[in-house]
């Protein structure tokens, strides 16, 4: 089922959604775009900020928490609640992109989500930074998301290229991730 247009006479459905990634990752900075009262200035989450906001006819609830290491433990506070999940990768960090791996694989295997099922918008960020990125392709291949989707049926996966600078693959993520949740009610 497509996301309806709109409709200022109907109240929008609403979504509770928790983002996570490393630290520095630019969970923040998307969630900037999608914010209309969010500072133009990104300070680091200080464990986690709760945003709401409405988009693509949805009235969203995200969890933004924060990515640093003694941080994510905090995550699974949340996973109860949440609907859908928003994991933000940096593309430009070689060195962490195994940790990257560890967390999503421990999020995927929590009690919380290892059998129901919940909708998965992968967001492979700072694509802008050209060569020094890793390709979609590498990342997904590093985080071995074909072997995901054959072992977790339950998980409805999608990945999206994205540049939180300059403001692209965020509509299109968060459109998927409205029509994703919307589909399995
Ligand atoms: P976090 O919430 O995941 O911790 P932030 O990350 O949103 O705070 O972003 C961390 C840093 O990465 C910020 O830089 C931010 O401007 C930068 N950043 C976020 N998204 C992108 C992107 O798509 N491209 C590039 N090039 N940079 C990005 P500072 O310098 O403020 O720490």
């Amino acid at each position: 089922m497509g996301v309806m247009a709109s409709n200022p006479c109907v109240a929008p459905r609403q979504a509770s959604v928790v983002c996570c990634g490393l630290d520095n990752a630019g969970k923040s900075t998307i969630l900037s775009h999608l914010c209309d009262d969010l500072p133009s200035v990104i300070h680091p989450t200080p464990g986690m900020a709760l945003q709401h906001f409405i988009k693509y006819g949805v009235q969203w609830r995200v969890w933004d928490c924060s990515g640093t290491g003694a941080s994510r433990g905090m995550w699974s506070l949340f996973y109860p609640h949440a609907a859908g999940v928003v994991f933000v990768v940096d593309a430009s960090d070689r060195d962490r992109i195994s940790c990257a791996k560890d967390e999503l694989e421990a999020l995927l295997l929590h009690p919380d989500f290892r059998k129901r099922h919940f909708s998965l918008l992968l967001m492979l960020n700072k694509m802008d930074l050209g060569e020094n990125t890793m390709s979609a392709v590498e990342i997904e291949t590093i985080l071995r998301l074909k072997h995901l989707q054959v072992s977790q049926r339950n998980v409805d996966l999608h990945v999206q290229s994205c540049s939180a600078i300059k403001g692209t693959g965020i509509e299109e993520g968060f459109r998927w991730l409205a029509d994703s949740m919307s589909s399995s009610g």
